[in-house]
């Protein structure tokens, strides 16, 4: 298919190079290859995104990236650096390549700030943000944006209009220790990055972020982080059990209504046809999105996947593009009619 949108896809600064290798230690198999695909922006990206019939390409800063960073002042100062490069390497392409911006979270009103300046003056479509941001004096605790003391950011987020990507990032501090630690190969795709964003995103939903703002849009990636596979199990026990208990005091909607109006999820990453089927079931075609991981995970994989799977004509073109087209409110891109 010609003119897919992929929407998780990540750069590094170049001048992280050891930091890049540390990440690409624990993730990539090459991670020569690794670091020259990530610090490109330009070059080899569009080449693969021509070779793929991918039309256009959102790009976020790499995990852990900002919410590693404890140091409240440093993490900002990093985020707009981050977010003036990026807004000035992709300028060339404009129907190619856009930008989600890169936030430090340890302040919600700084955090709407620079939302806002990335949005209104460097044009770009949105936020990915690495889980929860890790804070304290010693980088042990970690803010999670599900209480009223986000309602500030989030109310941004909806009037800028603007999706907001939580993505994973790798346990630290006392939980990494205590949990695992000794467990060190299910430390990301395996299960902690499922693990990590499920929580948050249902600690989001319960915790009544999306009555508070109903038009808020979250993507989530990795085909829903093990929700869907869930749907059902949560909707009983929301709704049976916890809701009769108090629960209904902040959620007053369905888990499925919430995903429904409020969520979406990608295929980053998880090239799985009886996944996707589970998904269309659980999920339903309107909040699918296409997406890669690169290069975490390569176009070959994701792009011959998705262009092979069995769809009617209406759900491909809905997940491969014309959601995210919508979603994102794009203009003109590479194949956007073909
Ligand atoms: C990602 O950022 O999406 C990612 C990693 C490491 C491994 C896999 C992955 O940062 O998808």
């Amino acid at each position: 298919m010609l003119g897919k949108i992929a929407l998780e896809e990540a750069f590094a600064l170049p001048r992280f190079a050891e930091r890049t290798r540390w990440w690409a230690g624990m993730f990539a198999v090459n991670p020569d290859k690794h670091a020259a695909e990530i610090n490109d922006i330009t070059e080899q990206r569009i080449k693969y995104m021509d070779e793929y019939g991918v039309g256009f390409t959102l790009l976020s800063y790499t995990a852990p990236g900002i919410q590693d960073m404890w140091d409240s002042k440093e993490a900002h100062a990093l985020a707009v650096e981050v977010n003036d490069y990026i807004a000035e390497a992709i300028k060339p392409h404009p129907t190619r390549l856009g930008a989600l911006a890169t936030l430090s979270m340890h302040d919600p009103k700084q955090a709407a700030e620079e939302l806002r300046r990335c949005v209104t003056q460097l044009g770009f479509k949105g936020a990915l943000v690495n889980d929860t941001q890790r804070a304290g004096a010693d980088g042990d605790d970690m803010v999670f944006y599900d209480g009223p003391e986000w309602d500030v950011f989030w109310s941004t987020v909806t009037e800028l209009d603007v999706p907001f990507y939580l993505h994973p990032r790798n346990p630290t501090g006392t939980i990494h220790e205590k949990l695992w630690a000794k467990r060190s190969w299910l430390i990301g795709p395996p299960l902690s990055f499922a693990q990590g964003v499920s929580l948050h995103i249902l600690g989001m939903v319960t915790n009544g972020v999306f009555d508070r703002h109903p038009k808020l849009q979250i993507i989530i990636g990795h085909l829903g982080e093990h929700i869907p596979f869930d749907m059902w199990r949560i909707n009983h026990w929301f709704e049976d059990v916890k809701k009769p208990l108090g629960l209904s005091k902040t959620c007053k909607k369905t888990i499925r209504e919430y995903f429904a109006q409020n969520i979406w999820i990608t295929t980053s990453g998880h090239f799985s046809t009886p996944t996707l089927d589970l998904c269309l079931t659980e999920v339903g075609a309107d909040r699918i999105l296409f997406s890669i991981d690169y290069p975490f995970e390569n176009f070959h994989d994701a792009c011959t996947w998705f262009d092979a799977t069995e769809l009617n004509d209406t759900d491909k073109k809905k997940i491969g593009k014309n959601n995210a087209a919508n979603l994102f409110k794009l203009g003109d891109f590479k194949d956007r009619d073909a």
